[in-house]
């Protein structure tokens, strides 16, 4: 199986999950797209969606899935999102895509976190993948100087302004023992948005797809 046919299998098997005549919370990326597609299937059967980015919130809408605003809801059964890696804590690097800010705000207001990965995603320690940061542009250097100061090499992702408006720093060489504890510290940093770790709140089920088939674990 490709890697896209095994997130296409992660993606489906997440259908299990949604809450019939609910409003789902949806995340970003090329697995996400595969649910997404999977979704509008059932689309008469759930009330809509929020949506995490522009980009998945024209692609639900392509499908006839009506998108709300998440400031007029109080609370989602379920948000169901990819990840760049994950580990055995279920603490996940996010954000390649970009949407890390507006996917954490939504997996805020959401009752339980589904993650749906091909088996490549599944780690011991997080950190091989670069930690996206979002960052206030005037802010740049300065956070560039503080992600140093923590042993990482933060890199400017050329050419990316997110769907707020802000830079991304991509940071390369961290091994992060301690999840919770490295989101915490780089939130502190004046400047920054938010940061690419979920482990403060992390997954509650992770959907994960292998050759074999997909495993559910939680
Ligand atoms: C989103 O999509 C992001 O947080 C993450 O960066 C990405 C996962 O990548 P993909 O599904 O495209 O492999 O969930």
């Amino acid at each position: 199986m490709t890697q896209d046919e095994l997130k296409k299998a992660a993606a489906h098997a997440a259908l299990d999950h949604v809450v019939e005549g609910s409003i789902v919370g949806v995340g970003t990326g090329s697995t996400v797209n595969h649910f997404i597609d999977a979704l509008a299937g059932m689309r008469d059967r759930i009330r809509g969606a929020v949506s995490s980015s522009e980009a998945s919130t024209q692609r639900l809408r392509a499908h006839g899935i009506e998108v709300f605003d998440l400031n007029g809801i109080e609370s989602l059964p379920v948000y169901v999102d990819g990840a760049d890696e994950i580990d055995g804590g279920f603490a996940m690097i996010k954000g390649g895509g970009g949407a890390l800010t507006r996917e954490k705000i939504v997996a805020a207001v959401s009752e339980r976190f589904v993650c749906i990965c091909d088996a490549s995603k599944k780690v011991e320690v997080l950190g091989r993948f670069p930690l996206p940061v979002e960052v206030i542009p005037m802010a740049r250097s300065h956070v560039t100087r503080a992600l140093r100061a923590l042993g990482g090499e933060p890199r400017l992702r050329e050419g990316f302004v997110t769907d707020n408006g802000n830079l991304i720093l991509d940071v390369h060489g961290l091994s992060i023992t301690d999840p919770v504890a490295t989101e915490t510290h780089i939130n502190q940093i004046v400047g920054v948005v938010t940061n690419g770790l979920f482990a403060v709140r992390g997954a509650d089920v992770l959907l994960l797809a292998a050759p074999g088939g997909v495993q559910r674990m939680d």
